[in-house]
């Protein structure tokens, strides 16, 4: 918002804001407001003043506690506790904001933190869930250029914040800044009604979209899209997707479908082979009752193998043939993360030519673009639908392996 150069009057009117503070404001180094209430404002003539934003949903009244799923260390149970306190406008820190969940999915990233899965610990108690979706219902007093406003329906990934300033983040790996915040992992996630998250990263949601189906798209859809964008493929390229019946592989079928590539899905079970097949791919091998996967993968794919293999597992079983099924000079995408060592034999690695990439959830831009794939009704989660309250069963059923596609929660009715 640019302001005006000269001394004058400077009315501020922001859309969807209730007790916005319109203020007549003469632009002397001596004016003052209150400094808890007040923003500051450099002038084209070095002066600064202050005006007040109090930003609130128009006649939302933000509840003082909320229900929400909690973790209280690591391994324990979780707990959904009905007395949650909930973050107040007035405490929220310039560049926050408060999101209203209505829904949010569940990944296996949230099963590897409750269970202490990974070397870099999770806090403590934790708030899981990194793909959510809901209301700006509050901003943080003197939030600066906020790219949403209150009101919008935005996602939360994975990357609740980074600095936007550092090395990293300028070279488009905002993921590694050193100063990330990571939603249910670092920051409280989506497990509650309400979330603080951060102006600058909150993803706007596409309308055409609903809410349920778009929640897995910010980490799911997201996360997938990257790896086959780094996958090294053209189109008529084969890529085998081991896990390609999870939460992360069965958008990763629909991407590299939309990408013009050529799918061998590599899961287990009658409901996942069912899944995969109805959602465009091309071979299946069932992991699991596969006498020789490595023969099987090349067989399916022209006897040569597939020229990239992203592999979605969360065990490290995925990961295990890869090197010796992928087609010389092919790509091996890292994105499932158990915590163990792959696999792969620098002697084959070398003698096929073959490059090794991990891939770690993707940009503000990646997820613009992979919600606007799903905009354009090319790629669509496959969800059931379930309550908070349901989120311990869902955890014992990822664990299971038991879950086809994903498990959206309804967090709230809105
Ligand atoms: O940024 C990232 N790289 C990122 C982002 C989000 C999630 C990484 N992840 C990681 C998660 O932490 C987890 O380790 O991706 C992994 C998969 O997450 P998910 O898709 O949410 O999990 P899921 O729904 O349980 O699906 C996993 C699938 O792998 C299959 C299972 O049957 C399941 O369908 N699978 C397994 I376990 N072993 C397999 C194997 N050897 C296998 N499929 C083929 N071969």
């Amino acid at each position: 918002m640019s302001l005006p150069r000269s001394t004058g009057s400077i009315i501020r009117s922001l859309p969807n804001q209730s007790s916005i503070y319109t203020s007549s404001i003469r632009l002397l180094p001596s004016i003052s407001f209150p400094s808890s209430i007040t923003k500051s404002i450099s002038t084209s003539r070095s002066f600064t003043t202050s005006i007040k934003i109090m930003s609130t949903l128009q006649g939302f009244q933000i509840p003082k506690t909320q229900t929400a799923a909690v973790i209280q260390s690591v391994g324990a149970d979780l707990e959904i506790r009905s007395e949650h306190p909930v973050k107040q406008a007035k405490d929220l820190q310039p560049g926050e904001c408060l999101v209203h969940i209505s829904h949010t999915g569940v990944c296996h990233t949230d099963l590897h933190a409750k269970s202490g899965d990974w070397p870099v610990p999770p806090m403590n108690p934790l708030i899981g869930g990194h793909e959510g979706v809901g209301t700006i219902v509050a901003i943080g007093e003197n939030t600066q250029k906020s790219p949403v406003k209150l009101g919008d329906r935005v996602g939360i990934k994975w990357m609740a914040d980074s600095c936007l300033n550092c090395e990293f983040c300028r070279r488009g790996f905002e993921m590694n800044c050193p100063q990330v915040k990571l939603s249910g992992y670092t920051v409280d996630g989506t497990f509650s009604e309400y979330v603080v998250s951060y102006t600058n990263h909150v993803t706007p949601i596409p309308e055409v979209l609903d809410s349920a189906g778009a929640a897995s798209i910010l980490c799911a859809g997201v996360t997938t899209y990257k790896g086959l964008k780094v996958s090294n493929t053209k189109v008529g390229d084969w890529v085998a997707l081991p896990g390609a019946g999870g939460g992360l592989g069965h958008l990763a079928v629909q991407y590299a479908k939309a990408a013009g590539l050529k799918v061998v899905a590599i899961d287990t079970g009658a409901q996942k082979e069912k899944l995969v097949k109805s959602l465009g791919a091309d071979a299946w091998v069932d992991f699991k009752t596969s006498k020789d996967l490595v023969a099987d993968v090349k067989k399916a794919t022209d006897g040569l193998g597939p020229h990239a293999s992203l592999v979605t597992a969360s065990h490290k079983s995925g990961y295990t043939q890869a090197i010796s099924y992928l087609r010389e000079g092919g790509t091996l995408v890292c994105v499932g993360m158990p915590d163990a060592e792959m696999g792969a034999n620098p002697f084959w690695t070398v003698f096929k030519s073959i490059r090794i990439q991990g891939s770690y959830v993707g940009t503000r831009q990646d997820a613009i673009e992979a919600l606007d794939i799903a905009a354009a009704g090319k790629v669509k989660v496959i969800f059931e639908q379930k309550e908070l309250k349901d989120l311990k069963d869902v955890y014992e059923d990822l664990e299971a392996g038991k879950i086809a596609g994903r498990i959206v929660l309804e967090v709230s009715k809105q």
